[in-house]
């Protein structure tokens, strides 16, 4: 017995002292945390964004909802899978796009911001030197007071030809459904020729880190279904884009689709703005190393992924439409080993649209 009250005693005066040292390194550690702080200058610009935004609000959308943004959702309730809503600034742009999403690795439920930038560039000379269209004499995106599932935004730049092309985009999430599309219309003022004009969907999607993010086609440009899928290495999750590659009632009209690429960030935007971007059917990847994915298959990456689709106005046509989507992607939440979830993602998996 008093034994055992000499252990009680000993393992008290640990405790105690355990705590003291505690309570005295607590301050030192904050300070040494401090002090040890990395100079910005060697810091990207994007980690330099995201260690401001994680200082003020973690976890939280890049872009909090003002005036000049609507919120698109699918109606699913927050914090289900397959919630995904978008902040939808104007020309169709976008800087946070939350999804609700079942990660592979965790074995959880998990609500991320997967865009950095989803911008929609026009360039009238073909190829370089294009403009955001959120820089071309835009409105602020308004909701349809009738659908309340729709925000449209509008403006105006100067075609090829000199004369004025009105620009339109509607966006719009259906109820339950996992895809935000982007219809872009343009009609030259004077009814005249637009030109020249090719639009640019440029989509740098960022899920969770953002430098291990893996990519993959599904589909071709041929057969007018493809589909450039970035997602996270480890968590198996993210975002696809498409769009309409075939003319079609109320679709794709009077343009035709130039091409795609994929690349590291941030090589693509200001190729875009500067000396052009190459596309091509088969696609331009470029600083994307093979890499086989243990559930995927043979992806690129693992990266900082960027992903540009481009559509071209036909010259002779006075109004043009193009079509965009943007959607999530998930994994089944059923597997477990790699071969399961391998053959998992072949038969069931919701990438599709
Ligand atoms: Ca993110
Ligand atoms: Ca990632
Ligand atoms: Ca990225």
């Amino acid at each position: 017995m008093k034994g055992f009250l000499k252990l009680k005693f000993v393992l008290l005066l640990i405790a105690f002292f355990s705590a003291i040292t505690l309570i005295l390194n607590v301050p030192a550690y904050t300070q040494a945390q401090n002090t040890v702080s990395i100079d910005p200058s060697t810091l990207s610009a994007k980690e330099q964004e995201y260690n401001e935004q994680s200082s003020l609000q973690p976890m939280t959308a890049i872009q909090a909802l003002d005036s000049s943004t609507q919120e698109l959702d699918n109606g699913i309730p927050e914090g289900t899978i397959g919630r995904w809503s978008v902040i939808v600034q104007t020309g169709g742009e976008s800087r946070s796009a939350q999804i609700t999403a079942h990660r592979q690795t965790s074995n959880d439920t998990f609500t991320e911001n997967v865009l950095y930038d989803y911008f929609t560039y026009i360039d009238t000379e073909i190829n370089g030197g294009g403009i955001q269209l959120s820089s071309a004499n835009a409105s602020l995106p308004v909701r349809d007071p009738g659908n309340p599932n729709v925000v449209t935004s509008s403006g105006f730049f100067v075609g090829q030809n000199g004369n004025t092309i009105d620009w339109t985009v509607s966006s719009s999430i259906a109820e339950g459904k996992q895809t935000m599309t982007n219809r872009y219309a343009f009609t030259s003022r004077d009814g005249g020729q637009i030109g020249k004009l090719r639009l640019l969907q440029y989509l740098d999607e960022d899920v969770e880190s953002f430098s291990d993010d893996v990519f993959l086609t599904k589909g071709a440009s041929a057969t007018s279904n493809l589909e450039l899928l970035t997602l996270d290495d480890r968590e198996v999750y993210g975002i696809g884009q498409s769009g309409l590659f075939r003319g079609e009632p109320n679709g794709l009209t009077n343009a035709v689709f130039a091409g795609w690429a994929a690349d590291i960030y941030n090589n693509m935007k200001q190729r875009i703005t500067g000396a052009g971007q190459s596309v091509s059917w088969e696609g331009i990847i470029a600083n994307l190393p093979d890499y086989t994915h243990p559930t995927l298959g043979a992806v690129r990456g693992p990266r900082d992924i960027v992903s540009v689709l481009a559509w071209d106005i036909s010259e002779d046509t006075s109004e043009a439409v193009v079509v965009t989507s943007l959607w999530w992607v998930t994994g089944s939440n059923k597997c477990i080993s790699p071969s399961q979830c391998r053959a998992s993602w072949q038969k069931n998996t919701i990438w599709g649209h």
